[in-house]
């Protein structure tokens, strides 16, 4: 496969841009070699700068649930930004927008609307630290909320991908007051409580960690976490910005049904733009300026462009009752096509997957937390992913990323990827 212009690009990227790229897991620095650019996608391909053409599972880390370019995301993107593209000032769509959310999220009666995921969390810890007025947060091993301060400790994505243990940057004033604990494990988070919960404003978690490779919550993980943190007047955050949308129409809450206090929401709401949002509780939602005390603002937040993108997206999937029972099929398609190559092949695997979000870990040991993620061999992931992007299958560029499913993927995608898969399990079988 050529990838002439790509190597081109790269090499001129990484004169102006650190590490040649705007984030970290786009480098490829996970898997070795050098990162693909892409030129343009439709549906379940990309297509990179040499021309070469591939089934995408990355969908932009999540977004794009729809696939690329969707025809009425497109034209409800052409449509409104004739009119402009930015105001800083109130318009229609973002009502629209806080509307549909809140009609879809029963925890949500309030949203305010930001432009990344990670400002969502950043916005929406703070405001939980100014409604209890304590300063602690819990949050778990291997579960990513972003890039901002109190976050970043043992976090995954990037993060565990380059093995960065924290970051220069972070202060240890920051980092104090956040307490780590391993995902799953409610005993932990119990053992705390009792011991510092009146210093503790939130637990923050992924309901389903997706930035660790594919973590569920065992069974009664979540339902404890509500429990504890009602108990100990605890605010609980569900980080949905991946779930959102992705496994359910109202997230991992709708599908385990669980109402946390506050929701991150980003990804799939920007339909494929720089979209995030929190909301949560009115009496919590209702401290944020200009109508309490906590500040928060933000000059692009409700870009009209975004929200559009977002609205488009959300309405095809609040309108087709059974879009997540089709991806729900082409998932376990596509888990059980690999699961069985495997097996046959004799290659250790663990296989976790909700819904359209899924991973293969290369271990035998159950992977429900950090650690046992830790236990996965990335050197064969890297080697599964290098051969089978030579035979046009894009996976992420890293064995702590999920694989993502989306409605444009078709059964020949699905059979093409597993076709590929068995020629590679070939290869990198013992
Ligand atoms: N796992 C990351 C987001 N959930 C990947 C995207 C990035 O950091 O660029």
């Amino acid at each position: 496969m050529k990838r002439e212009r790509s190597r081109k690009l790269f090499e001129e990227a990484q004169r102006f841009i650190p590490g040649g790229v705007n984030s970290p897991v786009r480098a490829f620095k996970g898997v070795g070699g050098e990162p693909l650019f892409i030129e343009k996608g439709k549906g379940s391909k990309i297509f990179d700068v040499d021309g070469n053409e591939y089934i995408d599972y990355v969908c932009s880390w999540g977004p794009l649930i729809l696939g690329h370019a969707h025809p009425e995301v497109v034209s409800e993107v052409q449509r409104v930004i004739e009119k402009g593209t930015s105001f800083g000032a109130p318009t229609e769509l973002e009502v629209e927008m806080a509307h549909l959310i809140v009609e879809i999220f029963p925890s949500i009666e309030m949203v305010r609307m930001v432009s990344s995921g990670t400002e969502a969390v950043m916005s929406a810890i703070r405001l939980a630290r100014g409604y209890t007025g304590r300063e602690k947060i819990i949050k778990f091993e291997g579960c990513y909320h972003g890039h901002s301060d109190s976050l970043l400790v043992k976090a995954g994505s990037g993060v565990l991908t380059l093995g960065i243990p924290g970051t220069p940057g972070v202060t240890e004033g920051t980092a104090k007051d956040t307490i780590l604990l391993p995902f799953n494990d409610l005993e932990a988070v119990e053992r705390v409580l009792v011991k510092e919960h009146e210093e503790i404003s939130a637990i923050i978690l992924e309901p389903i960690a997706g930035n660790m490779g594919v973590v569920p919550p065992l069974p009664g993980f979540l339902e404890g976490l509500r429990k504890l943190t009602k108990e100990y007047g605890v605010l609980l955050i569900f980080d949905e910005v991946i779930t959102g949308f992705r496994v359910a129409l109202s997230g991992a809450q709708g599908l385990y049904q669980i109402k946390p206090d506050l929701t991150c929401l980003g990804k799939i709401i920007g339909g494929g733009f720089p979209v995030g949002a929190f909301g949560g509780k009115k009496e919590i939602m209702e401290k944020i300026a200009p109508l309490g005390p906590v500040y928060q603002a933000g000059t692009l937040s409700g870009n009209p462009v975004a929200m559009v993108a977002g609205i488009a997206t959300l309405k095809i999937l609040a309108q087709n009752s059974n879009i997540y029972q089709v991806l729900e099929e082409k998932s376990a398609q596509l888990e059980e096509g690999l699961k069985k190559l495997a097996d046959d092949f004799n290659v250790k695997t663990w296989f976790n997957r909700v819904g359209s979000m899924m991973c293969m870990f290369f271990t035998d040991q159950p992977v429900q937390d950090y650690q046992t993620a830790l236990s996965s061999d990335a050197q064969r992931y890297a080697q599964f992913f290098w051969q089978m992007l030579e035979r046009g299958i894009y996976f992420a560029p890293s064995q702590f990323e999920a694989a993502f499913v989306s409605l444009a993927h078709n059964e020949e995608d699905i059979e093409r990827t597993v076709e590929a898969a068995q020629k590679v399990f070939e290869r990198i079988k013992d």
